[in-house]
C-alpha cells in the first residue's frame, strides 16, 4: 500500500497540453514521475511550451497532430509508442468553446464543436484503448466540465458535447472494465485560464457572478487538478471505473443562493 501514487515507469499522453489545464494536469504527472507525451497542434505554441516544461524540470515528448483527424491520431499514437513506449496513461483534454446564443448558432460551428470535444476523445480512446488491451490495462482520464451537468446561456454545442463525453466515459468504463482498463472523468468547476479570459475579467458581471456561485468563493487555480488527476492515473484507482470526479469549489453541491 506504499507508493499508491507514484507513476515511475508509466507514459503519459496529455491531448492540448500546450497551455492551461492540459499543462497543469501534465506537470502534476511528471512531477510524479510519469514520462509525459504532450499533443498540441500549433507548432509555435508548442515551442513556448516545451520552454515552460523545462523550465519546471520537466522533458516532454511533444507530438503535433490533429486529434479529430483518426488516421493522423494513429499514426502518432504508433509513433509515440515506438519512439517513447507504451502508453498506460491518456489524458483527453484536448476542446474547444464557442460561445454563441443558440439561436444564432451555424450548424457547421456546432459540429465543429461536438468533433473536437466528443468525437476525438472517443479517436483517442480507441487507438490508446487498442494497445492497452493487448497490453493488459491502462488509465483512460476524460476532461469533461460543469457544462457535463449543468446548461448556460451561450454554450449549447459545448455542454451538448460535454454530456456526450460523461456518457462516453461511463460507456467505455462499461466496455473495458474487464480488459484492467479503468476509465473516468474529471469535471474542472470555473478556473483560472485563458479559455476563461474574456468571462473573468474584474468587473465583469459574469465574473462576479461565478465567484458568488461558488461555494470556495474563487476561481479555481490550474494546480488544483493535479491531486485528481494523479489519482486518477495511478494504482490508487484501480477499482475506480466510470465516475467524474467534479474539482468545482463545491459548485454542483449546491443551488445557489441570493445575493445579500
Ligand atoms: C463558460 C466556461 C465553461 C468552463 C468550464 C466549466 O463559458 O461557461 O468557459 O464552459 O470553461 O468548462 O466547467
Ligand atoms: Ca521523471
Amino acid at each position: 500500500m506504499k507508493d499508491l501514487f507514484n507513476l515511475n515507469g508509466k507514459v503519459a499522453l496529455v491531448t492540448g497540453a500546450t497551455h492551461g489545464l492540459g499543462m497543469a494536469m501534465a506537470k502534476a504527472l511528471a512531477h510524479h514521475g510519469a514520462t509525459l507525451v504532450i499533443n498540441g497542434h500549433t507548432p509555435s505554441k508548442m515551442d513556448a511550451a516545451l520552454a515552460d516544461y523545462k523550465a519546471d524540470g520537466i522533458d516532454a515528448h511533444s507530438y503535433l497532430f490533429d486529434v479529430t483527424h483518426a488516421a493522423q491520431v494513429a499514426e502518432n499514437i504508433e509513433k509515440i509508442e515506438k519512439e517513447v513506449g507504451p502508453i498506460d496513461i491518456l489524458v483527453n483534454n484536448a476542446g474547444m468553446i464557442m460561445r454563441v446564443p443558440a439561436l444564432e448558432m451555424d450548424p457547421e460551428d456546432f459540429r465543429k464543436v461536438i468533433d473536437v470535444d466528443l468525437v476525438s476523445p472517443f479517436i483517442l480512446s480507441q487507438a490508446v484503448g487498442r494497445s492497452m488491451v493487448k497490453r493488459g490495462g491502462g488509465k483512460i482520464i476524460n476532461i469533461c466540465s460543469m457544462m457535463s451537468e449543468l446548461g448556460r446561456d451561450t454554450v449549447s454545442a459545448y455542454a451538448a458535447a460535454k454530456g456526450g463525453l460523461k456518457m462516453l466515459t461511463k460507456n467505455l468504463a462499461t466496455e473495458w472494465a474487464k480488459y484492467n482498463i479503468q476509465v473516468n472523468g474529471i469535471g474542472p468547476g470555473y478556473f483560472a485560464t485563458e479559455q476563461t479570459a474574456p468571462i473573468r475579467v474584474d468587473g465583469h458581471p459574469f465574473n462576479d457572478w461565478i465567484i458568488s456561485r461558488t461555494p470556495a468563493g474563487k476561481w479555481g487555480d490550474p494546480e488544483d487538478l493535479a491531486g485528481a488527476v494523479v489519482f486518477l492515473s495511478s494504482k490508487a484507482s484501480d477499482f475506480v471505473n466510470g465516475q467524474i470526479l467534479y474539482v468545482d469549489g463545491g459548485i454542483l453541491a449546491t443551488i445557489g443562493k441570493p445575493k445579500e
